[in-house]
Protein backbone atom coordinates (compact mmCIF):
# COMPACT_ATOMS: atom_id res chain seq x y z
CA UNK A 1 0.00 0.00 0.00
CA UNK A 2 1.27 3.24 -0.93
CA UNK A 3 4.76 2.52 -1.06
CA UNK A 4 5.75 4.57 -4.22
CA UNK A 5 4.07 8.10 -4.28
CA UNK A 6 5.08 9.48 -7.85
CA UNK A 7 5.91 12.71 -5.46
CA UNK A 8 9.02 10.75 -4.32
CA UNK A 9 10.36 11.16 -8.60
CA UNK A 10 8.54 14.72 -8.64
CA UNK A 11 10.02 16.86 -6.21
CA UNK A 12 8.64 20.08 -6.57
CA UNK A 13 11.49 22.86 -5.67
CA UNK A 14 9.26 25.51 -4.14
CA UNK A 15 9.71 27.83 -0.79
CA UNK A 16 6.74 26.28 0.70
CA UNK A 17 5.78 23.18 -1.61
CA UNK A 18 8.53 20.60 -0.97
CA UNK A 19 10.63 22.88 0.30
CA UNK A 20 14.47 21.86 0.33
CA UNK A 21 13.63 18.82 -2.28
CA UNK A 22 14.99 18.27 -5.65
CA UNK A 23 13.53 17.97 -9.08
CA UNK A 24 12.88 15.04 -10.61
CA UNK A 25 13.48 14.81 -14.24
CA UNK A 26 9.75 16.49 -14.47
CA UNK A 27 9.73 20.05 -14.87
CA UNK A 28 7.84 21.91 -12.07
CA UNK A 29 5.26 23.21 -14.35
CA UNK A 30 4.27 19.62 -15.13
CA UNK A 31 3.75 18.47 -11.52
CA UNK A 32 2.83 21.45 -9.29
CA UNK A 33 0.65 24.29 -10.47
CA UNK A 34 0.35 27.55 -8.29
CA UNK A 35 -3.66 28.11 -8.41
CA UNK A 36 -3.42 30.88 -5.95
CA UNK A 37 -0.36 33.90 -5.37
CA UNK A 38 -2.27 36.75 -3.64
CA UNK A 39 -3.06 36.74 -0.61
CA UNK A 40 -1.92 32.93 0.70
CA UNK A 41 -0.84 30.67 -1.82
CA UNK A 42 -2.77 27.13 -3.17
CA UNK A 43 -0.64 24.94 -4.99
CA UNK A 44 -2.10 21.69 -7.01
CA UNK A 45 0.14 18.25 -7.53
CA UNK A 46 -1.23 16.13 -10.30
CA UNK A 47 -0.92 12.54 -9.51
CA UNK A 48 0.62 13.05 -6.33
CA UNK A 49 -0.59 9.68 -5.62
CA UNK A 50 -0.30 6.96 -8.77
CA UNK A 51 -3.42 5.36 -10.45
CA UNK A 52 -3.50 1.73 -9.37
CA UNK A 53 -2.72 2.69 -5.23
CA UNK A 54 -5.31 5.58 -5.48
CA UNK A 55 -7.65 2.40 -6.34
CA UNK A 56 -6.81 0.41 -3.44
CA UNK A 57 -6.56 3.31 -0.71
CA UNK A 58 -10.30 4.49 -1.63
CA UNK A 59 -11.40 1.09 -0.80
CA UNK A 60 -9.75 0.83 2.61
CA UNK A 61 -10.69 4.07 3.31
CA UNK A 62 -14.19 3.33 2.38
CA UNK A 63 -14.41 0.26 4.56
CA UNK A 64 -12.44 1.32 7.51
CA UNK A 65 -13.29 4.99 8.41
CA UNK A 66 -16.54 5.31 10.53
CA UNK A 67 -18.64 7.18 8.30
CA UNK A 68 -21.27 9.13 8.69
CA UNK A 69 -24.07 11.75 8.33
CA UNK A 70 -24.77 14.06 10.84
CA UNK A 71 -27.60 16.67 10.84
CA UNK A 72 -27.57 20.66 10.41
CA UNK A 73 -29.53 23.28 10.93
CA UNK A 74 -29.96 25.85 8.64
CA UNK A 75 -32.21 28.96 9.22
CA UNK A 76 -33.81 27.02 12.04
CA UNK A 77 -34.63 23.60 9.84
CA UNK A 78 -32.92 20.67 10.54
CA UNK A 79 -31.22 18.67 7.00
CA UNK A 80 -28.55 16.28 6.62
CA UNK A 81 -25.28 17.14 5.82
CA UNK A 82 -24.64 16.68 1.93
CA UNK A 83 -21.99 14.03 2.26
CA UNK A 84 -20.56 11.24 4.87
CA UNK A 85 -18.13 12.98 7.12
CA UNK A 86 -15.44 11.50 9.98
CA UNK A 87 -12.85 12.72 11.90
CA UNK A 88 -9.64 11.76 13.50
CA UNK A 89 -7.00 13.26 14.82
CA UNK A 90 -5.07 14.29 18.44
CA UNK A 91 -7.99 16.76 19.31
CA UNK A 92 -11.74 17.38 19.05
CA UNK A 93 -12.52 19.17 16.00
CA UNK A 94 -16.22 21.66 15.29
CA UNK A 95 -17.57 22.86 12.41
CA UNK A 96 -21.12 24.02 11.15
CA UNK A 97 -22.11 22.93 14.93
CA UNK A 98 -21.01 19.37 15.06
CA UNK A 99 -18.44 18.07 17.60
CA UNK A 100 -16.47 15.68 16.19
CA UNK A 101 -14.43 13.17 19.20
CA UNK A 102 -11.15 12.82 18.69
CA UNK A 103 -9.61 9.57 17.85
CA UNK A 104 -6.26 7.88 16.79
CA UNK A 105 -6.03 7.57 12.77
CA UNK A 106 -6.30 4.23 11.57
CA UNK A 107 -2.88 2.99 9.78
CA UNK A 108 -4.32 3.75 6.58
CA UNK A 109 -4.14 7.16 7.08
CA UNK A 110 -1.76 7.54 9.21
CA UNK A 111 0.86 6.21 6.52
CA UNK A 112 -0.81 9.21 4.14
CA UNK A 113 -0.60 11.23 6.85
CA UNK A 114 3.19 11.28 7.40
CA UNK A 115 3.50 10.99 3.63
CA UNK A 116 2.13 14.41 2.97
CA UNK A 117 3.70 15.31 6.16
CA UNK A 118 6.81 14.59 5.05
CA UNK A 119 6.53 15.74 1.39
CA UNK A 120 5.53 19.17 3.15
CA UNK A 121 7.34 19.13 5.94
CA UNK A 122 4.42 20.09 7.98
CA UNK A 123 3.41 17.95 10.96
CA UNK A 124 -0.21 17.48 10.36
CA UNK A 125 -2.28 15.80 13.46
CA UNK A 126 -5.92 15.59 12.07
CA UNK A 127 -7.89 14.53 9.44
CA UNK A 128 -11.38 15.49 7.97
CA UNK A 129 -12.55 12.76 6.07
CA UNK A 130 -15.38 13.72 3.46
CA UNK A 131 -16.96 11.08 1.17
CA UNK A 132 -19.16 12.09 -1.41
CA UNK A 133 -21.64 9.54 -3.19
CA UNK A 134 -22.31 11.22 -6.17
CA UNK A 135 -22.50 14.65 -8.13
CA UNK A 136 -25.52 15.46 -5.31
CA UNK A 137 -23.32 15.58 -2.73
CA UNK A 138 -21.88 18.69 -1.99
CA UNK A 139 -19.87 20.87 0.03
CA UNK A 140 -20.94 24.77 0.45
CA UNK A 141 -18.80 27.76 0.47
CA UNK A 142 -16.57 28.17 3.57
CA UNK A 143 -13.24 28.53 5.05
CA UNK A 144 -11.33 26.10 6.95
CA UNK A 145 -10.51 28.78 9.87
CA UNK A 146 -11.76 27.21 12.84
CA UNK A 147 -11.11 28.17 16.23
CA UNK A 148 -9.06 24.41 16.84
CA UNK A 149 -6.53 25.34 14.01
CA UNK A 150 -2.91 26.41 15.21
CA UNK A 151 -2.09 29.58 13.37
CA UNK A 152 -0.46 29.76 10.68
CA UNK A 153 -3.10 27.71 8.85
CA UNK A 154 -1.76 25.35 6.84
CA UNK A 155 -4.24 22.39 4.89
CA UNK A 156 -3.36 20.10 2.91
CA UNK A 157 -6.08 17.90 0.75
CA UNK A 158 -6.46 14.70 -0.76
CA UNK A 159 -8.56 13.65 -3.37
CA UNK A 160 -9.25 10.01 -4.78
CA UNK A 161 -12.19 8.78 -6.95
CA UNK A 162 -14.52 10.70 -9.05
CA UNK A 163 -13.30 14.19 -10.43
CA UNK A 164 -14.87 17.44 -8.84
CA UNK A 165 -14.51 21.11 -9.29
CA UNK A 166 -13.06 22.62 -6.21
CA UNK A 167 -14.58 26.17 -6.92
CA UNK A 168 -12.58 29.74 -5.57
CA UNK A 169 -14.04 32.65 -4.42
CA UNK A 170 -12.79 35.82 -2.39
CA UNK A 171 -14.03 36.35 0.94
CA UNK A 172 -16.84 38.30 1.05
CA UNK A 173 -17.45 38.46 -2.74
CA UNK A 174 -20.39 36.07 -4.39
CA UNK A 175 -19.09 35.25 -7.77
CA UNK A 176 -16.65 32.47 -8.39
CA UNK A 177 -13.22 33.47 -9.41
CA UNK A 178 -11.95 29.91 -10.62
CA UNK A 179 -12.77 26.33 -10.36
CA UNK A 180 -9.84 24.01 -10.30
CA UNK A 181 -10.17 20.31 -11.39
CA UNK A 182 -9.64 17.67 -8.46
CA UNK A 183 -8.68 14.32 -10.51
CA UNK A 184 -7.64 11.40 -8.68
CA UNK A 185 -4.46 10.83 -6.44
CA UNK A 186 -4.44 14.98 -6.41
CA UNK A 187 -2.96 17.23 -3.30
CA UNK A 188 -3.76 20.45 -3.05
CA UNK A 189 -2.28 22.40 -0.73
CA UNK A 190 -3.42 25.54 0.81
CA UNK A 191 -0.85 27.90 2.47
CA UNK A 192 -1.18 30.67 5.07
CA UNK A 193 -2.94 33.22 4.79
CA UNK A 194 -5.19 31.56 2.19
CA UNK A 195 -7.78 30.44 4.73
CA UNK A 196 -8.17 34.08 5.74
CA UNK A 197 -9.13 35.79 2.15
CA UNK A 198 -10.46 32.87 0.06
CA UNK A 199 -13.28 30.57 0.29
CA UNK A 200 -13.87 27.16 -1.50
CA UNK A 201 -16.75 24.99 -2.22
CA UNK A 202 -17.43 21.54 -3.71
CA UNK A 203 -20.45 22.00 -6.02
CA UNK A 204 -23.38 20.26 -6.91
CA UNK A 205 -23.52 18.67 -10.57
CA UNK A 206 -25.39 16.45 -12.41
CA UNK A 207 -22.75 14.49 -14.25
CA UNK A 208 -20.96 13.08 -11.87
CA UNK A 209 -22.13 9.62 -10.81
CA UNK A 210 -19.46 8.11 -9.24
CA UNK A 211 -17.91 8.18 -5.33
CA UNK A 212 -15.30 10.76 -4.70
CA UNK A 213 -13.26 10.59 -0.92
CA UNK A 214 -11.26 13.90 0.30
CA UNK A 215 -8.53 13.91 2.93
CA UNK A 216 -7.95 17.38 4.66
CA UNK A 217 -4.82 16.87 6.67
CA UNK A 218 -4.82 20.09 9.29
CA UNK A 219 -2.88 20.89 12.46
CA UNK A 220 -4.23 21.71 16.03
O1 LIG B 1 -13.85 17.81 -0.78
C1 LIG B 1 -13.04 18.71 -0.94
O2 LIG B 1 -12.21 18.74 -1.84
C2 LIG B 1 -13.05 19.89 0.01
C3 LIG B 1 -13.30 19.52 1.43
C4 LIG B 1 -13.42 20.71 2.29
O3 LIG B 1 -13.64 21.81 1.84
C5 LIG B 1 -13.27 20.58 3.72
O4 LIG B 1 -13.15 19.46 4.23
O5 LIG B 1 -13.28 21.62 4.42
Amino acid sequence: MLSTFKSEVHYANHSQFGKGRRFGHYSYDHVVKKIISENGECFYHQEFISGDECDSLFLELKSELSWRQDPIQIFGKEFLIPRFHCWYGDFDYQYSNITLKKQRMPAVLEKVRQEISDFLKIEFNGVLCNLYRDGQDSNGWHRDNEKELIRPIHIASLSLGAERYFGLRRRGETRMDQKVLLENGSLLYMAHPFQDHWEHQIAKTKKITNERINLTFRRG
